[in-house]
């Protein structure tokens, strides 16, 4: 029986691909490049420095330890400038109404999210009273695709995989869940929809009632 719901940040909860990818894009400008498009949904999930290098690989630059932690340390510091003023209009549609029926329903509520921001950003939000447990990137050694920030999650807030629905809007994301054994639903346009239990445009008009119904069934 579905006791939980997991929520990704980045594309589920918030629209911050966008502010990631700009960031990106002040790092790769300062190095002379300019970042092809479809780099932006490839940082959809990914670590910090595993989306350094799909720009390493890119413009095959050649950067050393040193210079790929000050690389980061920059993107970081653009990103968390553009967070600065956030406010609830940054949630994607849906978020709010769907969380805070979830509360109501006495349905577990779980943060999973690659970003070590993501703290910060459901701080700033004030929604940290709508989450049961928060797992981010500071908290776990292995990234999506790797299923432990999931693992991790479930474990807090005391559920089996299979009990919980996983919300991701990336492939990698989704690949981390269903290692997991998570039941899974893709949010958005990258999304491979054979590879999930089901997939929505975003979380606008996702109610618990249907949801309960549609994995109970
Ligand atoms: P940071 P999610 C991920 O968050 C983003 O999708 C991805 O674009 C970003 O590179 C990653 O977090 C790391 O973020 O640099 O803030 O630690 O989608 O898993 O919530
Ligand atoms: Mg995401």
């Amino acid at each position: 029986m579905i006791q939980a719901c997991i929520f990704d940040l980045d594309g589920v909860l918030v629209d911050t691909v966008g502010l990631h990818f700009e960031s990106w894009q002040k790092l790769a400008s300062s190095l002379g490049y300019e970042l092809p498009l479809h780099l932006k949904n490839k940082f959809r999930g990914a670590s910090r420095m595993k989306s350094l290098g799909y720009i390493l690989d890119e413009f095959s630059i050649h950067a050393n330890e040193n210079d790929k932690a000050k690389f980061c340390h920059l993107k970081n510091k653009w990103y968390q400038e553009s967070l600065a003023n956030i406010n609830e209009d940054i949630m994607l549609e849906g978020a709010k109404s769907l969380l805070l029926e979830l509360s109501k329903s006495n349905i577990k509520v779980a943060l999973a999210s690659a970003s070590k921001n993501a703290k910060l950003i459901i701080k700033k939000l004030k929604l940290d009273n709508l989450f049961d447990a928060m797992v981010d990137a500071n908290d776990v050694t292995l990234t999506k695709p790797n299923p432990e920030v999931f693992l991790s999650a479930a474990k807090k807030i005391n559920c089996k995989p299979s009990d919980c629905i996983v919300f991701e809007d990336s492939p990698l994301g989704v690949t981390a869940a269903q290692a997991g054994g998570f039941k899974s639903i893709g949010i958005g346009e990258e999304i491979d929809i054979s590879t999930v239990d089901s997939h929505f445009h975003s979380l606008e008009g996702i109610s618990w009632s249907d949801l309960a119904r549609h994995f109970e069934k």
